[in-house]
């Protein structure tokens, strides 16, 4: 007798028709096979889906070049697909669940004829854990099949999970022919089903990642009370040896990668990394908040990567541990046979762009802007020994964050849960080259979740305080800027590694030291000057001041848009948010 899981994955092939089906089992000897089919047989655009490179700088790693059109997520083609469209709320691309199905039948049929079908078991969290969940993908192209095993836990377990039941995550995925006008992501929450076809791009192929672990895990936690979240996990060690864990969110390609793996300039202290993009957080049996991260890796944006910004992830590329490490759309110094991108801090060397063309300076960045890396957490050298903790780690504070040039302080802590969800609810961050769109606009993006949260925002905000009221003690939640400029258009804060001046002040004021080391603001707290180690920052005069500067009429303006952003979630929008955000404005005078 067929199982669930067979029969499904016989439905999905008499769809798709591949030439062969391949069951993987996650293991090194499977992933040098696919490598090597992806380095010899399968090409993308005319090019070998994979080219090895140089063991001596970064062994295990290859280069992968995309489809030109293929180089971020593509929010626009993003669908939550359910019978109700209020549900999905107007935060996401709504289609009714038929009209979908229709619609992706037509672009899928036959779309794997002549190629190998890859069937994925993966789990989405520790084999132990009570909160991992079990999945399977399916996919057409060797560089997919080889990134899911780098970011979830691929293989046995995972069946063994599954066993007879029909209880997995469904995701079918192909890259059909690149056409973005036959490119769509579809979710369907109520039956844990994405169908994903024509890219091959992270956010919008690995299902894992933001399709399961966020849009439709942000389903499942609202029912089961608990919270899927854009957000690293890390732990702080302070010099005596105490551990802080905290949660922070920040949209992509704001710093979380660099954040959670940043190197102390202070000394004494320690970053732990746990996880740099999802964190699922459950209510512990002591009433406590625990997160854990359900990947097994990191995707992360490589330009601006480098020894001076963040050490710890070129080791973690250059570890090789864990077999392999991709790099996806760098560019490619020929004479090492090694990835470049804009801001390694080495030398230009004759190079090639990120689409394999000869470039020349002047000519744009030689990386794309968007350009990834795909490493296991095993390679990473700050990796938490908590990592694997089925439980996951109590969290003290939440950070939320965003890129403004202007008007958010550097940090801010709020008063009180309320307030953080309603500053949460309203922030604002500037958009990256992570997603197809003008860059550098500034858009609100609620807790980070703006293009993650699966169902309607509204919601989902009155949700986050039903979570609170789910805790013993919340943990207090701060916000994050670190990209506010001077009138010369400079950075006021070095950032990077520095940032752990204002990690350190934030553990300490989750730490009892409640009294001191803050000023009051109409909106939150903000550091005193002397409660932050400035030791040693070559700060701009009068710098400090302007980076904790909360003007008032810059935040009341705030919060009138804000306000009007949130008008599109009209009944939605708990009334405690609503008044929450009066408040806020009367504060402001
Ligand atoms: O492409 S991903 O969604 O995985 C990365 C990101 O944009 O956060
Ligand atoms: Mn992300």
């Amino acid at each position: 007798m067929a199982t669930p899981l067979e029969k499904w994955v016989e439905e999905q092939a008499r769809l798709t028709r591949p030439a062969r089906i391949h069951w993987c089992d996650g293991s090194d000897e499977e992933a040098r096979r696919i490598v090597e089919i992806g380095c010899r047989e399968e090409k993308v655009n005319g090019q070998p889906v994979f080219q090895e490179l140089n063991p001596d700088a970064f062994p295990y790693s290859y280069l992968h070049r995309s489809h030109p059109t293929d180089v971020a997520r593509t929010e626009h083609l993003t669908f939550v697909c359910h019978p109700d469209r209020e549900e999905v709320g107007p935060n996401n691309n709504w289609l009714s669940p038929e009209a979908a199905r229709s619609r992706m039948r037509v672009l899928t049929d036959g779309c794997m004829a002549g190629r190998t079908m890859y069937v994925m078991p993966y789990l989405m969290g520790h084999p132990d854990s009570p909160y991992a969940r079990a999945c399977v993908q399916l996919t057409d192209i060797s560089y997919v099949a080889v990134s899911m095993r780098i970011m979830t836990r691929m293989g046995r377990p995972a069946l063994e999970r599954i066993g007879g039941s029909d209880d997995f995550v469904k995701g079918l995925h192909s890259v059909g022919d690149f056409n973005p006008e036959r490119r769509f992501i579809m979710h369907f929450p109520e039956e844990h089903f994405v169908w994903s076809v024509g890219s091959g791009y992270g956010g919008n192929a690995l299902l894992g990642k933001k399709c399961f672990s966020l849009r439709i895990a942000s389903w499942l936690a609202r029912s089961e009370n608990w919270l899927a979240e854009h957000m690293i996990i890390i732990g702080i060690e302070d010099p005596r040896g105490r551990i802080t864990y905290v949660a922070a969110a920040l949209p992509s390609a704001c710093g979380k990668t660099n954040l959670a793996m940043l190197e102390s300039t202070l000394p004494g202290y320690r970053i732990w990394t746990l996880g740099d993009d999802i964190a699922w957080l459950h209510v512990g049996p002591d009433g406590r908040l625990y997160a854990l991260n359900p990947e097994a890796g990191f995707f992360g944006v490589a330009p601006g990567t480098s020894l001076r910004t963040n050490p710890n992830m070129v080791k973690t590329l250059q570890a090789g541990r864990f077999y392999p490490t991709l790099f996806t759309n760098t560019g490619l110094d020929v004479s090492r046979n090694a990835p470049w991108w804009e801001g390694l801090d080495e030398t230009p060397n004759p190079r090639l762009d990120w689409q394999g063309r000869p470039w020349k300076e002047g000519a744009g960045p030689a990386a794309h802007p968007n350009a990834r890396f795909t490493v296991s957490a095993q390679n990473c050298p700050t990796l938490s020994p908590e990592y694997d903790n089925p439980a996951g780690v109590p969290i003290s504070a939440i950070i939320l964050g965003g890129r403004r040039t202007s008007v958010a302080p550097l940090v801010l802590q709020s008063r009180d849960w309320l307030e953080g969800v309603c500053l949460g609810s309203i922030m604002g961050s500037e958009t990256t080259a992570a997603a197809i769109h003008q860059v550098g606009q500034l858009r609100r993006d609620p807790m980070a979740m703006l293009p993650f949260c699966g169902y309607n925002l509204g919601d989902y905000l009155g949700h986050w305080l039903r979570m609170g009221e789910s805790l013993k003690e919340p943990p207090a939640i701060f916000f994050v800027n670190w990209f506010r400029k001077d009138g010369g258009g400079d950075f006021l804060w070095p950032g990077f590694r520095e940032n752990i001046r204002v990690m350190k002040w934030i553990i300490e004021r989750t730490a009892g030291g409640q009294g001191n080391g803050a000023a009051e603001t109409p909106i939150g707290l903000v550091p005193e000057r002397s409660a932050v180690n400035l030791d040693g920052l070559d700060l701009a005069p009068g710098a400090w001041k302007e980076l904790t500067a909360v003007d008032r009429n810059e935040w009341r303006a705030e919060i009138t848009t804000g306000r009007e952003f949130l008008a599109q979630f009209g009944d939605r929008l708990p009334t405690r948010v609503r008044e929450g955000l009066d408040r806020l404005d009367r504060n402001l005078g």
